[in-house]
């Protein structure tokens, strides 16, 4: 999801004071590098999401996923658009929900997720909420402090509820990796990630190259995933069918859900997915956006006025059927750069992008058997 507004900009804290810093110091000379002593408190990173953008590719992971510390290390995660870190077991299943606002009923983002419920720099505490974070031109961080007793302490993101991890604080004689071997690892996941999710957006690029008319319904894939990888795009980007036929969206698995807005605007300017919005008390909410809210349902008509699916999930599927010849171009409302086109080309006119299927030859009635005889034939050529 993208935000522009409502961002909390948190101050790192200083934690190490100078006298921790000579504890720090003389504890490493005495120490076998690479490993951290309980002595030393440790700042420690995590990484959440990854994202480029410009290709419409998000990593929708925690990395590492388990983080081991000492009591008294600090964890900062770095947020790369746009997540949330809460310390429950379970994801909020009311995530967007009517509020009561100023005596109305709207829909809104629970303040449970979007309301931080500590400061960065604060203690880690079981229920600590981080509030939603990561502004899209960069990423922004919140630190906090795991002064816990040896446990493990679950966290995730509410937005993407698959997004799972855990800070592991171990005892004082456990030694455990270096903030700077836990980084080094961290970033070499994440540059895999990106790759896989690179593979994923080519492969799946190349598939839509064949375009699948089934009964009518041209199919498309809304995103793609490998692993946490999500690719967020239209496959195929441009679809064509003829005059009355219909096209059927499906969304890839995995934890992103899309949504289909037609039209495009004019402009291109897509507007934001949350709003602000402020009562009579002065408290914000986020609220969604109208492109979030549906004002067409599966297997209606597209006509030419604006039609918006609202959100759909991982696995879900939305279909509208285009009478009208014409060029139509759509948006996802969640992912910027999400935008596909559907051609409606007039009756008369056939789907230039379909291959004409092969007449089976006489005798032959399956696909294997067509494959077999055209095997023999050549095998038969080459001596
Ligand atoms: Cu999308």
């Amino acid at each position: 999801m993208r935000r522009r507004h409502f961002m909390k900009h948190f101050t790192k804290l200083k934690v190490l004071s100078a006298a921790a810093l000579v504890v720090l110091c003389v504890s490493l000379l005495g120490s076998s590098f690479g490993v951290a002593h309980a002595a030393a408190k440790a700042s420690y990173t995590v990484t959440v999401g990854n994202s480029a953008t410009e290709v419409g590719i998000d990593i929708l992971a925690f990395v590492p996923q388990t983080l081991k510390v000492h009591r008294g290390d600090s964890v900062t995660w770095k947020y790369a658009p746009v997540h949330n870190v809460r310390f429950t077991d379970t994801p909020d299943p009311n995530l967007i929900a009517p509020q009561n606002i100023d005596g109305q009923q709207i829909p809104a983002v629970d303040p449970l997720v979007a309301v931080p419920s500590a400061n960065s720099g604060d203690p880690l505490k079981p229920g600590l909420n981080t509030g939603i974070l990561g502004d899209p031109s960069g990423p922004t961080d919140f630190t906090a402090v795991a002064d816990l007793p040896p446990g493990t302490y679950n966290y995730h993101c509410d937005l993407h509820p698959g997004m799972v991890a855990s800070i592991v604080v171990v005892d004082d004689s456990v030694d455990i990796p270096t903030p700077a071997q836990v980084s080094q690892d961290a970033a070499k996941e994440m540059a895999n990630n990106v790759a896989n999710a690179e593979l994923a957006y080519i492969k799946q690029a190349e598939i839509a190259q064949t375009p699948v008319i089934k009964d009518g319904t041209l199919q498309v894939q809304a995103g793609a995933t490998s692993g946490p990888g999500t690719v967020e795009r239209f496959f195929p980007q441009v679809g064509v069918i003829q005059e009355g036929q219909s096209v059927q969206w499906t969304v890839a698995p995995g934890l992103e859900p899309h949504t289909v807005n037609f039209n495009l605007p004019l402009d291109g300017n897509i507007p934001p997915t949350l709003n602000v919005i402020t009562d009579k008390k002065g408290t914000p909410w986020l609220v969604p956006a109208n492109t979030f809210i549906p004002t067409g349902k599966s297997g209606d008509s597209f006509t030419g006025a604006d039609v918006y699916s609202g959100e759909l999930f991982p696995s879900q599927t939305y279909s509208l059927k285009f009478p009208k010849a014409g060029v139509y171009h759509y948006f996802c409302a969640i992912h910027p750069g999400h935008i596909g086109t559907i051609v409606v080309l007039p009756a008369g006119i056939s789907n230039p992008l379909v291959v004409p299927a092969a007449p089976a030859p006489a005798g032959t009635a399956s696909a294997a058997g067509t494959a077999s005889a055209a095997a023999t034939q050549a095998s038969t050529k080459a001596q």
